[in-house]
């Protein structure tokens, strides 16, 4: 079989996938008997399945679709570069066009003194590059003990061996020999769910406290890094206490250690500003970017660091790059999108309308008998469900209400991830009040038909 349409039929299609086709993040042979959605094409915020249904995607794919589905300009530039320079490498005292436009106009964008790009294929490549630079930062500045990285138990950085070391998910940890060496996770800021009785704001304080203990006990000569994405996403849109961040910088400003802000799903306008360093007020000296940089357009992500990290990095040879580092294709087509996100004005509608609107919606949802809490930082936001709103305890058998919740919406053509019994959202930032109304009508019948289903399997019941 050389042609796969979208023509098959939808089992045909199914059956293929099951046969030939390794998921991420799947139980390859639960999916087999189940046999995948198959989604054909989409435009705006609406996806098509090979059956005709018209699902609203309030993930944005995987966070990433900022400017939506179908835009035309985008195809139209990567064929123009495909016939003009489809590839060439950015090794060996090389350069082009598009990569060159697309790294000034990053350091355009980004806050501070943060004007110099490294280029990587996705998230997890570039904070692959982001181990090696920051240890070899601190090799060429004499300081080679300064090698631990710190991080967060919850956080997610990426898949590979370095980014999935970083990150703090306890099921990826036990597969594969993870965590590498001199990774370090502390606790994460996460009062609904590890808070007790404490206020939020004092919580959110003694968990930033927690990496001053942690460069104390490892030695301030031992860590090189501290590396946070300034809202969750994966762990489930996990927003921290207002007092959070600001000790975080105090911390490492005290300290002298890398603050590595990854904003793989943050940037380019997820929560109301160009990047989450700029809406949680503080000053990385390294951020990573993927994702939104090209809306999903074009696999491409990359590391944005200041002046001192690329003047130290940049003395000698960092004998690091990956084929597709600035991939012209994909340089061109990140281009276009940020040409789009800007000219557009799509991070001001985010932060003048779609975000204030969905925030008021979002929050209204607390009034249903399962929603226990509803967070919400620009176009990404979760809520918790919970057996009983008197109390924050769990359900007894967690991760069900999420994963009936999530059927539900999918039956209801909206697409809502479930992380254990948050669900989430992170929809396009072009998404309109209507269609928001749209999502929360679709979500509330969700979260209704969850409700009676829970109900009736006698799983209302806390732990
Ligand atoms: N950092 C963050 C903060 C991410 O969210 C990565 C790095 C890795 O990027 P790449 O491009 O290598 O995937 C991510 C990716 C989910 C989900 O289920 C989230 C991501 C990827 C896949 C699934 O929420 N985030």
């Amino acid at each position: 079989m050389n042609a796969i349409t979208n023509h098959l039929p939808t089992a045909e299609l199914q059956a293929l996938d099951a046969a030939h086709h390794m998921h991420p993040f799947t139980a390859n042979a639960e999916l087999a008997d189940k046999g995948a959605r198959v989604i054909t094409r989409a435009s705006g915020i609406t996806l098509t399945d090979s059956e005709g249904n018209e699902i609203l995607d309030a993930m944005a794919g995987l966070w990433c679709v900022n400017i939506g589905y179908g835009r035309d300009e985008l195809a139209d530039v990567a064929a123009r570069q495909m016939r003009e320079l489809p590839y060439y490498n950015t090794f060996f005292m090389t350069t082009h066009a598009p990569v060159i436009a697309l790294a000034a106009k990053i350091a355009e964008l980004a806050p501070g003194d943060l004007n110099h790009v490294f280029f990587a294929g996705s998230g997890s490549e570039a904070n692959d590059t982001n181990i090696r630079m920051v240890r070899h930062y601190w090799a060429e500045k004499g300081k080679p003990t300064k090698s631990v990285i710190i991080s967060r138990n919850n956080a997610y950085h990426g898949s590979s061996v370095g980014s999935g070391s970083l990150g703090g998910m306890s099921g990826m940890h036990a597969q594969g020999g993870l965590p590498i060496p001199d990774i370090h996770h502390i606790e994460q800021p996460h009062w609904w769910a590890e808070g007790g009785d404490m206020d939020p704001e004092e919580f959110g304080l003694l968990r930033a406290q927690e990496l001053e203990k942690a460069i104390l006990e490892l030695g301030e000569e031992r860590v090189a890094a501290f590396i946070a994405e300034p809202v969750q996403g994966a762990g489930g849109v996990i927003v921290p206490p207002a007092s959070y961040w600001p000790e975080i910088q105090r911390i490492c400003d005290k300290y002298e250690i890398l603050l590595i802000a990854d904003e793989v799903i943050c940037g380019f306008g997820r929560t109301g500003n160009w990047f989450g360093c700029q809406t949680m007020g503080i000053r990385p000296d390294i951020m990573t970017i993927a994702k939104g940089l090209s809306s999903g357009y074009a696999p491409i992500g990359g590391s944005v660091v200041s002046d001192d990290v690329a003047a130290v990095i940049g003395a000698g040879e960092f004998n690091h790059g990956y084929t597709y580092s600035g991939h012209p294709v994909a340089a061109a087509v990140a281009l276009e999108n940020l040409r789009i996100l800007e000219e557009e004005g799509i991070v001001d509608h985010v932060r003048d309308v779609a975000a204030p609107y969905l925030k008021e919606k979002w929050e209204a949802l607390t009034d249903h008998p399962l929603v226990g809490e509803a967070k919400i930082v620009g176009m990404m936001g979760s809520i918790a469900l919970v057996p009983n709103k008197d109390s924050r305890a769990p359900f007894a058998e967690a991760g069900t209400a999420g994963f009936i919740c999530r059927e539900r919406c999918f039956a209801n053509n909206l697409v809502m991830r479930h992380v254990g019994d948050r669900m989430i959202i992170s929809p396009p930032l072009v998404i309109t009040p209507a269609e928001i109304d749209m999502l929360i009508s679709r979500a509330r019948k969700a979260l209704d038909e969850c409700y009676a289903e829970l109900q009736k399997r006698d799983l209302l019941s806390a732990g």
